[in-house]
């Protein structure tokens, strides 16, 4: 079944969300409209975004409680434990915040994040995540496919990849006082995968706008490869005609490839990716190939061995 509870408020946010309804009630009272518009339409991690949509991508799973999507996070810019992006990613500032658009297209653009939250009906999808450590969750996202950006950038004929960027800034992001990775976070896709509707450009998760911790204000979504494929609080997004190098591959080549594809029988980690521990369960299970989605996304790779594009 879908259905699912309120998610739990930590008690830590009650007052500052309480405070900053309370505000918000009080400049929508003012009455002038002009300081009412002014408020962003969702803000606050945590609030509820309106006019979610159910849609035909998702899968009929046990969800992963919301506690657990939102606290064991992979966030290098936060730290490298599972739990410093929850403890620590409130500094970042998530307004203002605007996504350039940029490289092989016909339309640059730099889109605010409220501009993107209204560039197509927002959909809860419920995909399967599958990190390279070998845990797994199944999460109710929100957002829309990444196509629909893409469309309204007209990429020129010389698109072949998209890479992502997350944001760069220390100040915010104290792991990136450290070299872990070579900041800032970047991914990229092939132009087909990009376009490919089950890629999502992600602005939120259980209904509600994204934590911060997993990657607000704007991610991608990419459900049938490696978790690290999928880039949080992005910035940049780059139409290339040459592939780009991502941060885990210029880190770590032989095991970290463009492709990542979630792949049970990829024997170039260090450790095995044939199975996985669903977050909360005791038992491990098989990993599936393309992490379930083999029937929408095997044929992007008709024909390519797949032991050589990892
Ligand atoms: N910018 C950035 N994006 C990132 C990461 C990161 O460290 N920095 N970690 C990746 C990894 S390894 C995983 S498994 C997923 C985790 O997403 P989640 O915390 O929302 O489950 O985010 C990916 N995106
Ligand atoms: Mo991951």
């Amino acid at each position: 079944m879908r259905t699912y509870n309120t998610p739990p408020i930590p008690a830590s946010e009650i007052t500052p969300k309480a405070l900053f309804l309370a505000r918000r009630k009080f400049m929508q009272t003012l009455g002038s409209g002009a300081l009412g518009a002014l408020m962003p339409a969702a803000l606050w991690a945590g609030e509820k975004l309106a006019d979610v949509k159910k849609s035909a991508y998702t899968v009929p799973e046990e969800l992963t409680p919301y506690k657990a999507v939102t606290g064991y996070n992979n966030f290098y810019e936060f730290g490298t434990g599972k739990e410093d992006p929850a403890a620590n990613a409130g500094s970042l500032k998530t307004r203002p915040w605007t996504v350039a658009v940029e490289g092989e297209v016909h339309k640059p653009a730099v889109f605010d994040i409220d501009q993107i939250l209204k560039m197509a009906s927002l959909e809860e999808r419920i995909y399967r995540m599958r990190c390279v450590e070998a845990w797994s969750m199944v999460v109710p996202w929100v957002g829309f496919s990444l196509a629909e950006l893409i469309k309204r950038v007209e990429p020129t004929g010389n698109a072949k990849f998209v890479e992502f960027i997350s944001l760069h800034d220390p100040e915010q992001m104290p792991g990136q006082r450290s070299s872990v990775l070579n900041w800032p976070y970047k991914e990229g896709l092939r132009m087909d995968e990009a376009m490919h509707p089950l890629t999502l450009l992600t602005v939120g998760l259980y209904g509600e706008v994204l934590p911060n911790q997993n990657g607000a204000p704007v991610r991608i979504v990419v459900p049938w490869k490696y978790g690290y494929k999928s880039a949080k609080s992005i910035v940049k997004i780059r139409f290339l005609e040459t592939q780009p190098v991502s941060s885990w591959t210029e880190a770590n080549p032989s095991e970290y490839g463009f492709y990542s594809n979630v792949n049970p029988e990829a024997d170039n980690f260090r450790w095995s990716q044939a199975k996985e521990r669903r977050i909360g369960d005791f038992f491990k299970r098989p990993t599936l190939l393309f992490n379930g989605y083999a029937d929408e996304v095997a044929p992007l790779y008709a024909g390519m061995d797949l032991k050589k594009y990892y």
